[in-house]
């Protein structure tokens, strides 16, 4: 498939007026090996069984998300994808837009679905998403420019057989004789330790949604003998790209069109591989692999294949349906590096701030008058930009280290313009989106070991949105920070409701005022780490 520059890229209408899709959520431990053969562990999920429900709606809807915390602890949950415009208070991101939910209280999450595609719904406290609060998201359009025969949705997971906390335990451990890996993950699908089986009819064309709800991992999918035509990334419509695997980072989504072969007489095989990119292959962990069938007819022999494909994913080939590349007006670099303490505990760091959460959820600070404008007002540890709105920002990542790194950006998708090595000297090795096309756009990019990525968005949506690595390690261990968008903005525009502010008042936090509630601009009790001795960064 050629790209046709020059060709108009198309406006999408929205819908209004729809229903409520209702979800009555009690969130509950709950002991479970997930049907696999390892020890259960205490996991997270809701009204105490697993897999949690599969959500879906139509654009236009509103998602209302009724919750109890059954947990002794607090909780949260994250739409992940949604623009939340003018309500950034219901986006989950606890101690950013929320004091999290308090145990034993409820609240209800409200949001208005002007948005299309393929999503997913996870905690956004403590992790919780890595012990099993996670499940798929799927709007539909009712004008999808895309049509199909069927359906299907394949959301994969990690699952381990330890907890978080037992996890980030072993990372962390200063002695450095910790194995993180002891006890290591195995692959659900759709909330099995199995691959369903997919069926197709001659001549029909079928979309299967790919969902990761990985914690570490990456994972590919492949079919033997079929080509996957990519129609949509992280909710954004793109040109059609014909590819034979498609790779996804933790949080990322792609959407495929697959058209079935024109006779009943075989049966296939699709793949999953689970993998763990910056990681060496470790035996019985990384790879693994699940093989589903594809069935055309119960009878029908299954054609074997060769090798199975393997590709990286890069946007800077692809095109978004619509949306001309933004012009920015200011560029921040960031500088993704790990280290260590003085302790010895290793962290991370966008540009060597390991982030904390602030005392004061950035979210009342950015409404607070001008303490809202300044940066340091959120904290030393927060790592908040202020942008001013209507500005297109270029993001520039930059892996130093042996580490790669799924950035997602709340509140928005991102244009992706370029990549390459941060040690290409001559630029031979630059990949860049064409001028005059419409870039790839998504919630999600991932910045592999040794490489850049340069990403824009335009501030058009005042909110507090977090940007962090979607490696659950990687964000326990700091690498995260805050964009606060057009302050003044916020402040015409999100009204915060009660119980929002309820929640914080029964935990203690303060609703005004800067990272430790304070009225000026004394932050002295606030989260303030020295910063990292760092790590040997790639050599040269
Ligand atoms: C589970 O794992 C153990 C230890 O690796 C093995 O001995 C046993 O056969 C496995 N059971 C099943 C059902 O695969
Ligand atoms: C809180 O949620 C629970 C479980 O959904 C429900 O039974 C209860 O009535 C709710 N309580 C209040 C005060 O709304
Ligand atoms: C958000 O608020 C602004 C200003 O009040 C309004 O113009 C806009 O329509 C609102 N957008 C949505 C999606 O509610
Ligand atoms: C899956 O399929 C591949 C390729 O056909 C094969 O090498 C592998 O052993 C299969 N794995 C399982 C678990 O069946
Ligand atoms: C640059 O980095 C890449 C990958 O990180 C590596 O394969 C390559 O050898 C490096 N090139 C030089 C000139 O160091
Ligand atoms: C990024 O940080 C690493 C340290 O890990 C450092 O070696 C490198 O020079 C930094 N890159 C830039 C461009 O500042
Ligand atoms: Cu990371």
């Amino acid at each position: 498939m050629y790209f046709v520059y020059g060709i108009a890229c198309l406006a999408l209408l929205s819908v209004a007026h729809g229903k409520r899709v209702v979800e009555n959520w009690d969130v509950t431990y709950v002991t479970s090996n997930r049907g696999l053969n390892q020890t259960a562990k205490r996991g997270i999920s809701v009204n105490g069984k697993f897999p949690m429900p599969v959500v879906e709606a139509t654009m236009g809807d509103t998602l209302v998300l009724n919750i109890h915390n059954s947990l002794d602890q607090p909780t949260t949950l994250h739409t992940h994808g949604m623009f939340q415009r003018n309500t950034t208070y219901y986006d989950g991101a606890a101690m950013t837009t929320e004091c999290a939910i308090a145990p034993g209280t409820n609240f209800t999450y409200e949001i208005n679905l002007e948005q299309s595609g393929t999503y997913w719904i996870h905690g956004h406290k403590n992790s919780q998403n890595f012990d099993g609060l996670r499940t798929p998201f799927v709007i539909k359009d009712p004008n999808d420019p895309y049509k199909s025969d069927g359906e299907y949705l394949l959301a994969v997971e990690d699952w381990w057989p330890v907890t978080f906390a037992t996890t980030f335990a072993a990372l962390t451990d200063v002695t450095g004789q910790s194995n993180p890996f002891a006890d290591p993950p195995n692959m659900l699908i759709n909330g099995a330790p199995t691959a369903p089986k997919l069926d197709f009819e001659p001549g029909k064309t079928y979309r299967i949604r790919l969902v990761s709800m990985m914690s570490l991992p990456l994972y590919e999918f492949a079919i033997d003998g079929h080509d996957l035509q990519i129609i949509e990334v992280d909710g954004e419509y793109t040109k059609p790209k014909t590819v034979k695997v498609v790779r996804l980072a933790p949080a990322q989504r792609v959407s495929v069109l697959v058209t079935a072969k024109a006779s009943k007489k075989n049966n296939y095989h699709y793949h999953v591989t689970m993998f763990g990119d910056f990681l060496p292959p470790i035996p019985g962990v990384f790879p693994s692999m699940q093989n589903g069938t594809i069935s055309y007819s119960a009878n029908s022999p299954f054609v074997a294949t060769g090798t199975i494909p393997s590709e990286i994913f890069d946007e800077t080939t692809m095109q978004a349906l619509s949306g001309a590349e933004l012009v920015p007006d200011r560029g921040l670099y960031f500088n993704a590096t790990s280290g260590f303490l003085p302790s010895g505990v290793n962290y991370e760091s966008f540009n060597l701030v390991t982030y904390r959460d602030p005392i004061t959820p950035s979210i009342f600070t950015a409404l607070d008058g001008n303490l809202g404008l300044n940066p340091i007002s959120y904290g030393p540890q927060t790592n908040a930009h202020v942008l001013k709105y209507g500005e297109v920002i270029e993001m520039l990542f930059w892996s130093a280290t042996q580490l790669s790194h799924p950035l997602h950006l709340h509140g928005h998708t991102f244009q992706v313009i370029e990549r390459g090595l941060i040690n290409d000297t001559t630029s031979a090795l630059k990949r860049r989106v064409p001028k005059g096309a419409c870039p790839l756009k998504r919630d999600t990019v991932l910045v592999p070991t040794g490489e850049y990525v340069v990403v824009r968005f335009k501030a058009d949506n005042p909110g507090v949105w977090l940007m962090h690595c979607h490696f659950d390690w990687h964000m326990a261990l700091g690498l995260d920070m805050v964009f606060v968008e057009a302050p003044t903005e916020m402040r015409q525009r999100i009204k915060v409701p009660q119980s929002v502010i309820d929640q914080c008042r029964r935990q203690g936090f303060p609703t005004s005022g800067n990272v430790v509630g304070n009225n000026a601009y004394n932050y002295d009790n606030a989260p303030n780490l020295p910063h990292l001795l760092l790590d040997s960064p790639l050599s040269a």
